[in-house]
């Protein structure tokens, strides 16, 4: 079980009745990932992430078309969807995408409030709120439609006490389990949209979500300067649902967020942001496990303003270079991030781990470091 309070501080959330939401919700329930073999998958982000299997759903259980992992870190739920047959929908995903992101699913108090309130301010409808039930209970859910081929799905699960989902069996653990978690919790999951449209996708998410923008975002002149992106982030009313947006924007090179879209074939999740309590532990681990992780240059540790900048935090600057972990303040704290390398054949989608320290932000200081890294991989596979 999760511990609440720490998972609220741990995602920079704060305290807010959802009930005095337009659209509540209670957080998230997983993310499903369309990919290509879902049983090594399972088995990488087992041994790479940490992750244990707990849940399966295939052929066994009468359920012909997808073979599906369900894994879990703490509060993180992963579930891994592989096409069995040639026409399923999976294997078409894979083939146009390669792995991806297809559900970020968000459990909620009530689906068909939601859902009503949703499509009568314009949200995409995919399927109408409906009851799934097995021997364990009944899950109420429906699904609305966002940038490319993702999905919001909405989740009742109070009437259900099974594994994960009406349909799936209880698993046992594909490796022996990692002593320690990694991570805790998602802290946000970042979408990429084409050029003009982050305005758009935002004004969705306030329209059809009661979401509000967030501070942080990419101005122009970070843009040009040397991202090459613009980004926007809005959040529910707890802000432990924080979805950012990124654009591409016109630059000296070709941007990260171009890359993306080319080889992703459309907009589609780019980054999954997970929340750990010991950053040094995690990336350790995960280094040790085969997890490659952007390396930001020694000039950044040496920067005589890095430490004007960040100030007091719970490492010397020695444990968080060694690592090649980044830093950064706001006005409410400090937060500690790095970033993996694509984890995937394609260069789309990769992951974050952050630890923040009461820092409600998104590492505005390090996205010169951070983007002179990515570019460095960029221009290794030929794309810059
Ligand atoms: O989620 C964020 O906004 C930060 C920064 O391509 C970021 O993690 C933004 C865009 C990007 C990589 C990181
Ligand atoms: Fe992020």
């Amino acid at each position: 079980m999760v511990d609440i309070a720490n998972e609220t501080q741990l995602v920079g959330a704060v305290e807010h009745d959802i009930r005095e939401d337009v659209f509540p919700i209670k957080g998230w329930d997983h993310v499903r990932f369309y990919v290509g073999n879902a049983r090594q998958a399972a088995h990488y982000y087992s041994t790479a992430f940490g992750m244990t299997c707990f849940a399966y759903r295939g052929p066994e259980q009468g359920y012909r078309e997808h073979a599906e992992y369900a894994l879990k870190s703490g509060g993180v739920t992963f579930v891994l969807t592989g096409g069995v047959t040639a026409d399923s929908e999976a294997t078409r995903h894979y083939a146009a995408h390669g792995d991806g992101v297809i559900e970020v699913a968000l459990e909620v108090p009530d689906v068909d409030a939601n859902y009503e309130y949703a499509i009568k301010q314009g949200a995409i409808a995919i399927t109408e709120p409906h009851d799934v039930t097995d021997e364990h209970g009944t899950v109420r859910t429906a699904v609305i439609g966002t940038y490319g081929e993702t999905r919001n799905v909405l989740i009742d699960r109070s009437g259900y006490d099974g594994p994960f989902l009406p349909g799936f069996a209880a698993r046992r653990p594909l490796v022996a389990p990692a002593p320690k978690r990694n991570f805790q919790a998602i802290d946000h999951i970042v979408g990429n949209v084409e050029e003009g449209r982050m305005r758009e996708w935002v004004g969705y998410y306030e329209r059809v979500m009661g979401f509000t923008n967030i501070v942080e975002f990419v101005d122009d002149a970070i843009a040009t300067e040397y991202s090459a992106l613009m980004s926007k982030v809005v959040a529910n009313g707890t802000r432990k649902v924080k979805f950012p947006i990124n654009e591409p924007a016109p630059g000296k090179k070709k941007s990260q967020i171009d890359e993306y879209l080319e080889f992703y074939g459309g907009p589609g999740v780019q980054h999954i942001a997970l929340a750990t309590s010991d950053i040094l532990a995690a990336v350790d681990n995960m280094r040790a496990a085969g997890v490659d992780f952007l390396e930001a240059p020694d000039a950044y540790y040496e920067d005589p303003e890095l430490k004007a900048r960040i100030g007091e935090v719970r490492v010397p600057i020695a444990e968080l270079q060694q690592r090649r972990v980044l830093v950064d303040r706001d006005e409410d704290g400090y937060m500690l991030q790095i970033f993996t390398k694509p984890q995937q054949d394609r260069p789309t989608v990769f992951y974050e781990i952050i630890e923040r320290h009461g820092s409600l932000s998104f590492g505005k200081g390090n996205f010169k470091a951070l983007f002179e890294a990515l570019e460095k991989e960029q221009a290794k596979r030929g794309n810059l």
